[in-house]
């Protein structure tokens, strides 16, 4: 990596300014290039618009990132990190040594020039993720200059141009995926140039549940999903990490939760999940009051009684007690503006069926119904006291909607049209209907999950505007490591388009995109990611 100096980058600045202009004036009629009919056009998911022609040029063998006129300094090496993906990823696993030399230099790329206008690094909900990506050709160059000594070098460079650092990175993504291994050249090609693509999403909120209690899933597969998420441009990750059946994250508060872990060796401390990010939002889930059985391993005052074990306990203050700790210490790492309260599924039974539960209930003048309320309207008072905004699964929306607190998103799963009716109340919502984004439904073809479309009968702008985004479901009862990615993908990528892709852009019918999703299938598993085929009962596609 390499970056200027100051007095280099004002030279530049004005130099790149005018190298641009230019660009732009010897660009125009270049054929727009259009999701539907595709044009040859590979990039998954579809930007906003590209333009582009059919002329290749090599990534030269010491291709560098600049940042020459960007306020920002990637003093978090986020940019850095993100560069050193981009050519692993470009380079794929290839013995060979990338030569460019002997190849003739006006076709030879030598640099990408990202120019950031924020200075700031959070990565959070709703932050700019567009980019611009500019890619010259051999015939309608931009050129950057180098002083070695007192030589200047012109050199031949690209312009990734974006309001943040993620955006950057999209526009990372977007250049890798131009890229492909010429063998006879043994070098990095660039296909089409020049291109002019400009970009950014159609929702902010474009999420992967996985689900870490059903199945323990290693921290590499994790992180391998993540890696394959940004793949996609795909930026939440949902965290699913306890249920029922394990808990198997460390939380200081109360040291002994994670006894519910499904061996010593099947859980994850506080700095993994701190490690848990690249690039992509965690949204982690503590889900009650069902789905919680696994906490009263540690601590059984939690559980109603010992033969009747879920959901926690209503009665006890303590059981809130350890939900603020738990959500104390998940403020530390878990900085998205969101948590997740779960709140579906909750059979009541054991809190009638229990003694003590069922003398408290009356005390209170509480029936069921209106203590899954107050556990619900609890545990987001505690979350709000984090400076958490909450998501709850719809259950606690269909229950009782108008005591939710303004700023909780409700996430749909059931179907039936609920995103219409929860913006129509007036609060955000997130889609994530299970006849169509259940990755644990095997039967669910891509063309369904391509189809999903998240505003379906909302036609007014101000209740378009509170569908926040979706979420595609990989609930871990019947994947662990083995499986998990072939199971995802390509699925993910197919919704991963309708979230990212604007809606007139998006094919009308899924077979229009067949080809292009193949190849990014084949992309994947490029990549090291097992991705499985489009159709298990057809033949594998080939990149064509
Ligand atoms: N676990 C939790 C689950 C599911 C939900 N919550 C679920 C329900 C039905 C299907 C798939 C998953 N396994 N905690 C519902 C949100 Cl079909």
């Amino acid at each position: 990596m390499w970056v200027l100096g100051v007095t280099e980058r004002r030279v530049m600045g004005a130099f790149w300014v005018l190298n641009l202009v230019l660009f732009l004036v010897q660009v125009v009629g270049i054929k727009g290039a259009h999701g539907i009919g595709e044009h040859g056009v590979r990039i998954w998911p579809m930007p906003l618009s590209v333009s582009h022609s059919h002329k290749s040029l090599y990534v030269g063998k010491d291709f560098k990132i600049m940042s020459q006129g960007s306020k920002y300094k990637d003093a978090s090496g986020i940019l850095k990190d993100g560069f050193s993906r981009f050519l692993a990823v470009v380079k794929g696993a290839h013995v060979v040594d990338g030569d460019t030399s002997k190849l003739d230099q006006s076709r030879v790329l030598q640099g990408l020039n990202v120019f950031i206008s924020s200075t700031k690094d959070e990565l959070q909900y709703g932050i700019d993720e567009s980019y611009k990506l500019l890619v010259p050709s051999p015939d309608k160059p931009t050129y950057a200059h180098l002083e070695v000594g007192l030589t200047i070098l012109f050199i031949l460079f690209a312009i990734n141009q974006a309001q943040t650092v993620y955006g950057a990175l999209h526009g990372l993504q977007t250049l890798s995926q131009l890229c492909q291994f010429n063998f006879s050249s043994r070098v990095i090609e660039i296909l089409m140039t020049p291109w002019i693509i400009n970009d950014q999403p159609r929702f902010s909120f474009r999420g992967l549940l996985i689900d870490t209690s059903r199945h323990y899933q290693p921290l590499p597969i994790i992180k391998n999903v993540i890696d394959s998420m940004a793949y996609a441009k795909l930026n939440v990750l949902h965290w699913h990490i306890v249920d029922t059946q394990s808990f198997p994250l460390e939380i200081p508060s109360y040291p002994k939760l994670w006894d519910g872990a499904y061996s010593t060796s099947e859980r994850y401390t506080m700095a993994d999940a701190a490690e848990i990010k690249r690039g992509i939002n965690v949204l982690a889930e503590l889900d009650v009051p069902g789905h919680a059985l696994s906490w009263g391993k540690g601590y059984p005052s939690l559980w109603p009684s010992k033969d009747c074990q879920e959901p926690l306990d209503v009665s006890n203050e303590f059981t809130f007690k350890v939900i603020d700790g738990i959500l104390s210490d998940f403020s530390k790492v878990f900085k998205y503006k969101f948590v997740h309260l779960g709140g579906d599924e909750v059979n009541t039974s054991c809190w009638t069926l229990t003694p003590h539960v069922s003398k408290w209930l009356k005390e209170h003048s509480m029936n069921e119904s209106q203590a899954y309320q107050y556990f619900v309207l609890q545990a987001q008072k505690i979350a709000l006291l984090h400076g958490y905004e909450i998501v709850n699964w719809e259950e606690t929306f269909n229950n009782f909607g108008n005591k939710l607190s303004p700023k909780t998103v409700v996430h749909n799963w059931l179907g039936g049209g609920v995103a219409q009716r929860v913006v129509a109340a007036g609060l955000r919502c997130i889609v994530s209907n299970q006849d169509k984004w259940y990755l644990d439904h095997l039967d669910t073809t891509w063309e369904q999950f391509y189809m999903n479309e998240p505003l379906t009968n909302i036609t007014k702008s101000e209740q378009q505007k509170l569908v926040i985004g979706g979420e595609v479901c990989m609930w871990g009862e019947t994947v662990d490591a083995s499986d998990i990615q072939q199971t995802i993908w390509p699925r993910a990528a197919a919704a991963a388009e309708r979230l990212w892709t604007p809606y007139d852009k998006l094919a009308k019918e899924a077979k229009q995109v067949t080809g292009r999703l193949a190849h990014f299938r084949c992309l994947l598993n490029q990549r090291g990611i097992a991705a499985a085929p489009l159709a298990a009962d057809t033949p594998l596609t080939q990149p064509g």
